[in-house]
């Protein structure tokens, strides 16, 4: 645990049992604030344009190009079946000659918006017209419905105290919010906010999104889950590689025709995941959203949803003070 240096207000999964379950964002500015570990520890990652590392990424690229090339694929991605509960459940690993190069892009900003700086945002998704937003820590997670333009909270519903809200996706006029550590994923009216039924589930909850037929879940794994939407039993499952690696920390989710984006725990990072395979596709650089000074006082980006209309991203994250609105282009 000491070679891992844990954020101030959140240590997952391999630290999970501290900060983010048991403190409250007040320990965590005081916390920020006092503990020059606690600084260190909460500084932001290293350039990603540094020279060093850029040489290292290119030739690393280039090695596994050369990999990429000379491997003859062995056919598709390996699964095996498990017993899940009543049902067969698929486990898909790729296969290590699927290596792949990731297409590089980054965001560019069209717009930026308020967002409430208190709300820490585990899930995030856009619908006719409205931002939903679901945050969390223990006493304060909430659903919420957001005015894009203003910032402003129109609707709200509060999780009962000693639950840590998560990911958020809908189904129908039902949305679905899971939890961290609670095994609990509530179903609400979309418009009401009027909680309609509950689900219990194993493990933990991360990131969240609906396909079209099942819905997604992270768990700060590599792995993704399948769920049916009536029942919440998993119906199949992926290991996400990048580069032919595990891609572990996965957490926000969208779903966007008929691929899976996740936005990566710790990292200004977000990943276009095939969810057939679970390679990625595509890696998106989204650093330098927030100032240096922002990004003091606020925690990771968390929180991608997807605006159909003008095929662009809204993407924000803890207690961070604006939703971007983005386009995608080639780095
Ligand atoms: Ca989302």
């Amino acid at each position: 645990m000491a070679a891992r240096k844990k954020r101030p207000n959140e240590s997952r999964p391999d630290a999970k049992s501290e900060s983010k379950s048991s403190k409250k964002k007040s320990d965590v500015r005081s916390t920020r604030a006092e503990s020059p570990r606690a600084k260190r520890a909460s500084a932001p990652p290293p350039a990603k344009g540094s020279s060093g590392t850029k040489w290292l990424y290119v030739g690393a690229l280039g090695f596994f190009g050369v990999v990429a090339a000379v491997v003859v694929a062995q056919g598709g991605p390996e699964s095996r079946g498990r017993r899940g509960g009543t049902e067969e459940v698929t486990d898909v690993s790729p296969p290590r000659s699927s290596v792949q190069i990731p297409e590089a892009l980054r965001v560019r900003v069209v717009e930026r918006r308020p967002h409430d700086p208190d709300a820490f945002t585990q899930g995030l998704l856009w619908h006719d017209g409205a931002l939903y937003e679901s945050t969390g820590l223990e006493g304060e997670s909430s659903l919420r419905r957001v005015d894009l333009t203003s910032g402003e909270v129109r609707q709200r519903v509060e999780v009962p105290e000693e639950l840590f809200a998560e990911g958020l996706a809908l189904v129908g006029d039902r949305l679905f919010q899971i939890t961290w550590q609670n095994h609990k994923a509530f179903v609400y009216d979309r418009s009401t906010f009027e909680k309609v039924r509950e689900h219990e589930y194993e493990g933990e909850g991360w990131g969240l999104c609906y396909d079209g037929t099942h819905l997604v879940m992270s768990d700060g794994s590599d792995r993704l889950f399948f769920r049916d939407p009536e029942t919440f039993e998993v119906r199949r499952t992926v290991h996400v590689t990048k580069v032919g690696r595990p891609l572990r920390y996965l957490n926000e989710l969208e779903c966007v025709n008929g691929k899976v984006w996740a936005n990566v725990w710790q990292r200004d990072e977000i990943v276009r995941i095939d969810p057939q395979s679970g390679v990625v596709e595509a890696t998106v650089d989204a650093s330098g959203l927030l100032t240096r000074e922002e990004r003091r006082r606020t925690d990771v980006l968390n929180g991608i949803a997807w605006l159909p209309d003008r095929e662009r991203f809204l993407i924000t994250g803890k207690l961070w003070p604006w939703t971007f609105e983005v386009e995608l282009v080639e780095r």
